[in-house]
């Protein structure tokens, strides 16, 4: 009886264990638009900006990997901060200004098609 009660008390202190680990360090994939090799460093650079500890912009996937602390910063005012910069990310649209001021390889299709219209 006692030997159950203890075991009973250790699994819930490691099965809770993830939990308390996940509510202070976040890991979160975000879809951002971009080409190259530079708006790799622009988006990535965007991110820690706003508080990621971890930023990591694919290319080929354009999938943007940022772990943060959510006592600090959120999932939201990263993409923010990625859009200011000039990127589209799945929320927010990017920046005009910031897009235009980009290096033309960074002036990513999708976006140009629209400018084009
Ligand atoms: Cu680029």
């Amino acid at each position: 009886m006692m030997k159950n009660t203890k075991l009973f008390i250790l699994g819930l202190l490691l099965s809770g264990m993830p939990m308390i680990a996940s509510a202070q360090s976040k890991t979160e994939t975000i879809k951002v638009a971009g080409n190259c090799g530079m708006c790799q460093k622009h988006i990535e650079s965007a991110a820690k900006k706003a508080g990621a500890t971890e930023a990591k912009w694919n290319k080929k996937t354009k999938e943007l990997t940022v772990s943060f602390d959510a006592s600090k910063t959120s999932d939201d005012a990263i993409q923010k901060a990625v859009a200011a910069s000039g990127y589209d990310t799945e929320k927010y649209a990017g920046d005009e200004k910031a897009y235009n001021g980009l290096d033309e390889c960074c002036q990513y299709e999708g976006k140009k098609k629209a400018a084009n219209k």
